[in-house]
């Protein structure tokens, strides 16, 4: 069985009325570096990107993310969010919702969201969200943004890199005809939804359905340090609040902070 990306077979499952704009690539250094460029020398918003291998995919913090060939998705879109800057956050929220509920309607499996852009399968890392994107001085919103979504969907065939072998996991075993391209439609269909209704915030709570971090324990990574905490509620700016050993409370911003369940 194959399942190769195809341009026809994504468009021909698309039901957004927007007028989406799809690139895919064999092989690319970033789809994330790629759009970023492209939405500097104006390119219009709408925009898609999807590639079957990333020679330099990364994640927040410049960290590396794996894009192994014909394993999985690694997807950019180009968005305008009528969104305040700080409120960037918004666009990685609705975007793990978007996966989150394109796996669950193709698939059996329960994705869980870790805070604030990592989707976990069975605890285990199977997708990963960036959003990155340009501010505009006058206005403060968004010029443009570039939401940056990586999949993996089988496992290569030489099993994930010994640096992530524990802590990632694939949503399918064997290949199915076509799922990359469903699941490439599903999510477009879904995050363009979504940003047309950000100010509303329908996704929220849906976000919350599928958090893993509420009412667990969990360790805040700050400076280096790991501080115990419990994780309270994700509040209306998607800020994470949480009650330290000692009694005090936070309220979390993603930006400079990771979490370990
Ligand atoms: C992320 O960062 O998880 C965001 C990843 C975004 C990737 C997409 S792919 C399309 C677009 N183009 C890009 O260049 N990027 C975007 P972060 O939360 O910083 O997590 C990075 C960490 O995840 C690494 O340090 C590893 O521990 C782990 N990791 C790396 N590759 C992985 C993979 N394939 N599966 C599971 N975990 C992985």
């Amino acid at each position: 069985m194959k399942d190769i990306l195809s341009h026809e077979e994504i468009i021909k499952n698309l039901s957004v009325s927007h007028n989406i704009n799809l690139e895919i690539f064999d092989e690319i250094d970033s789809t994330n570096i790629y759009l970023k460029d492209r939405a500097k020398k104006g390119e219009r918003i709408g925009t898609v990107v999807i590639s079957d291998h990333q020679t330099l995919g990364h994640g927040r913090f410049d960290r590396k993310f794996h894009s192994p060939k014909k394993c999985g998705i690694y997807m950019s879109i180009l968005l305008k969010p009528d969104l305040p800057a700080e409120q960037g956050v918004m666009l990685t929220t609705a975007a793990a919702v978007a996966v989150s509920d394109a796996i669950a309607s193709l698939t059996d499996l329960k994705p869980k969201i870790k805070w604030v852009n990592d989707i976990l399968i069975n605890g285990k890392k199977v997708c990963g969200i960036l959003t990155e994107g340009a501010i505009n001085t006058k206005t403060l919103k968004f010029d443009w943004a570039v939401v940056g979504i990586g999949i993996n969907v089988y496992v290569p065939e030489n099993n994930f890199e010994p640096d992530i072998k524990n802590i990632a996991t694939a949503l399918l075993k064997e290949k199915q005809e076509n799922f990359r391209n469903k699941l490439c439609a599903e999510i477009i269909n879904r995050i363009f939804s979504f940003c047309d209704n950000l100010k509303n915030k329908d996704f929220l709570s849906k976000y919350k359905e599928y958090s893993c971090v509420l009412n667990q324990k969990i360790n805040v990574i700050k400076n280096n340090a790991l501080l115990p905490a419990t994780a309270l509620d994700i509040d209306d700016e998607c800020q994470l609040k949480v009650r330290y050993d000692d009694g005090k409370t936070e309220l979390l911003n993603s930006g400079e902070i990771s979490i370990k369940i």
